[in-house]
């Protein structure tokens, strides 16, 4: 925390710099051969505040990328030990630097050569001589844009985790169920080697707990009974909140023998679990458990055996499995 203060101190400090975002640190990769040149560029850009890392030639400014993924890539066309164009064509390659800005120096006002600079994925050019303010100006923007970017992706990556997350659990959701369990079947339904199996997991009584300890009490409780569901569940066990304090997992590769098993660890956690936030009673869940079967074909139908199973055991007296 102090340091991003400290970095905010700097950057409003200096007056060119407005644009720049505190909470990036703002370096650039100069891939340069001239020394001249690369000292008259990290001067400029230093002064408004842009870090350099400076390269004199491809395999030392690939080795850098290889550690570091800067705002900016600044490169000349021609380097001592390549082409400046197949370098930049290799960067954007990389799944991790392909979102990188990439401005060409060159000396060269060829229009076919800047074309073909685009075409592999050049950002910008600037021409030599360069001119202060102008390689300001565009490594201000270039580094704008590649901020730009970075936001929208993190806020698309919240966005969509918050469509398949269940708010109160944290568990996923009945959306990301579907899908996933449409995607699985299909995949049995190629391969029907493989096996799948589902729980439908019901809180018994539950309407009691709320009834007696309210419904804030009842939420933290199905929280806890996420967790310990997760706890049980394996690494590739999908463990959904179907609605209500109605969770569903999915059991991939998993027959109807193994998926009982795993659902009768799971009522006898429970069983054993003394619920901190009411006094240290403890809480039952009934489980029905289906395998998947070619005849089923569609989610429903899955569901709809797990959910008969789930009846099964509620009108045996709760508190058990049944398949
Ligand atoms: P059974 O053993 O038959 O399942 O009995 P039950 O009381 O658990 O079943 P019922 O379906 O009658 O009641 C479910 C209760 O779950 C009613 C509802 O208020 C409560 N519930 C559903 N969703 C939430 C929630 O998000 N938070 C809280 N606190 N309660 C919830
Ligand atoms: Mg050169
Ligand atoms: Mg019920
Ligand atoms: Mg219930
Ligand atoms: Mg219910």
């Amino acid at each position: 925390h102090e340091e991003l203060q400290n970095r905010k101190n700097i950057v409003s400090a200096l007056s060119d710099v407005d644009f720049l975002n505190p909470e990036y640190q703002n370096t650039i990769l100069l891939i340069e051969d001239d020394n001249l040149l690369s000292r008259q560029i990290v001067t400029v850009l230093s002064s408004v505040g842009i870090n350099c890392s400076v390269a004199h030639n491809t395999v030392s400014a690939k080795d850098h990328l290889k550690e570091h993924s800067p705002d900016l890539i600044l490169m000349d066309r021609i380097l001592p030990d390549g082409d400046g164009m197949d370098l930049l064509a290799e960067i954007k390659q990389y799944e991790d630097h392909r979102d990188i800005p990439i401005i060409v120096i060159t000396a060269i006002t060829d229009l076919e050569l800047k074309i073909l600079g685009l075409e592999k994925g050049a950002d910008d050019y600037l021409i030599k001589p360069i001119e202060n303010t102008e390689l300001r100006a565009r490594v201000k923007a270039g580094i704008r844009r590649h901020h730009a970017i970075k936001n929208l992706k993190i806020n698309l990556e919240k966005a969509q985790s918050c469509t398949v997350t269940d708010k109160l659990t944290g568990v996923r959701n009945r959306y990301y169920l579907d899908a996933d369990l449409n995607h699985r079947i299909a995949q049995v339904n190629r391969s029907p080697e493989k096996t799948l199996s589902l729980l439908m997991i019901d809180i018994d009584n539950f309407k009691a707990i709320n009834d007696t300890f309210g419904h804030l009490i009842g939420d933290k409780i199905l929280c806890i009974v996420a967790e310990q569901l997760s706890l049980i569940a394996r690494a590739a066990d999908i463990v959904t909140r179907y609605g209500g304090e109605e969770f569903c997992i999915v059991l991939p590769e998993t027959n109807i023998d193994e998926a009982y098993a795993v659902a009768e660890r799971m009522r006898e956690n429970m069983e054993n679990y003394e619920f901190p936030d009411i006094g240290g009673k403890k809480i039952t869940i009934s489980a029905g458990a289906a395998e998947y079967s070619i005849n089923d074909q569609t989610v429903t139908a899955l569901l709809t055996r797990a959910d008969d199973a789930l009846y099964k055991a509620k009108s045996m007296g709760r508190n058990r499995v049944c398949k």
